[in-house]
């Protein structure tokens, strides 16, 4: 007998409908012909690292086979890893870029 209880289950179902934007990790995966200073070059303009953090990021890629570059809401994601596949084919590597829900 709660003139508002209508009312007040709308609010509640629209409110768990608010969520913040899933979260991607982009991923830089392992090759045996990309440069070393490519990769370092790759993670440092497109996320922001300095070149002693690129350089961690490049060396765990290399020895483990892929490593974390960022995360990011996904587009944003989607697009960092086509800008960096692209500037890696326009230079002749084979770099992969790839991204999963965090
Ligand atoms: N394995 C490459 C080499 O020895 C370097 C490399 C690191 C390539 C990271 C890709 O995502 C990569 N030149």
């Amino acid at each position: 007998n709660n003139p508002y209880i209508e009312d007040t289950i709308l609010l509640e179902k629209q409110a768990e409908k608010v969520k913040a934007p899933s979260m991607y990790k982009v991923l830089l995966l392992n090759d045996d012909y990309t440069p070393m200073e490519f990769v370092v070059m790759v993670i440092q303009e497109y996320f922001n690292q300095s070149q002693e953090s690129a350089t961690r990021i490049m060396l765990q890629v290399h020895l483990v086979g892929k490593g974390v570059c960022g995360v990011f809401t996904r587009d944003v994601a989607a697009t960092k890893v086509h800008q960096v596949i692209e500037l890696s084919r326009e230079a002749g590597h084979p770099l992969q870029c790839t991204m999963e829900e965090a």
